[in-house]
């Protein structure tokens, strides 16, 4: 059975954006069942996991003999069997994968870097300088991706791939922002992604450790 790592908990900011949710999101799409091997920090540096994913990070990836880390790797490994997440023909394959690397190479640099210094920097002088800056080049970016989706449902072709559950994942991470409502076609895409029944599951089955986790902290 496939397995997949993910976190007995994060904090809050966190929740729901952990990476493992790509992965899970991508197997609910294709229908494909899996498990779950719950990692604590502790277990991060371990060489057992370490072998599984260098980094100490999740998601890493089990199936059948296959160990495979990073998620845009794994995201991809999924579509190659499924046509939900990429057609068969050759063409229709690369522009899929053309928006799933946009989304890792081209927006999420930008989203990151926000990221960072909001969610673990806000309170630093460099940070305040920064900040300006950063989300100008992050609102640059979005107005040219906005432009790119015009009015299509989805980013390769039109049609639901691989590539939505990155793009999607990545302009998730400016959720404790108002900048995606700015662009209205990029704000509904997300929506129309997050409404997406396999995305739910994914969402719960990764909030539900955390919720556990927090219920025994309280249990005295
Ligand atoms: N490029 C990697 C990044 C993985 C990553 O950053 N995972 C985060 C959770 S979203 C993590 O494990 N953070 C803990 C750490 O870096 O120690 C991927 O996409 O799989």
């Amino acid at each position: 059975m496939i397995q997949v790592t993910a976190f007995k908990w994060v904090p809050s900011f966190a929740q729901g954006s952990v990476r493992d949710i790509r992965v899970r999101w991508a197997l609910e799409e294709a229908g494909v069942g899996y498990g779950e091997m719950l990692i604590g920090f502790e277990d991060q540096g371990t060489a057992e996991y370490r072998a599984l994913q260098p980094f100490g990070q999740v998601p890493a990836y089990r199936e059948d003999g296959l160990e495979m880390f990073e998620s845009g790797a794994i995201v991809l490994h999924i579509a190659e069997s499924s046509e939900v997440l990429m057609p068969k023909d050759a063409h229709g394959r690369a522009r899929v994968q053309c928006w799933l690397f946009a989304a890792m190479n081209s927006v999420e640099p930008f989203v990151a870097e926000l990221a960072g210094i909001d969610l673990f920097n806000a309170d630093k002088a460099w940070a305040k300088e920064r900040r300006p800056e950063v989300e100008a080049m992050l609102r640059r970016r979005l107005g040219d991706l906005q432009t790119a989706l015009g009015d299509r449902a989805w980013f390769a072709d039109g049609r639901f791939s691989a590539a939505d559950i990155l793009m999607t994942h990545v302009l998730r991470d400016l959720r404790h922002t108002d900048i995606v409502a700015a662009y209205p076609h990029l704000d509904a895409y997300v929506k129309r992604a997050e409404a997406r029944p396999a995305f739910q599951r994914a969402l719960a089955d990764q909030l539900a450790p955390f919720r556990a986790a927090e219920m025994a902290m309280k249990t005295p």
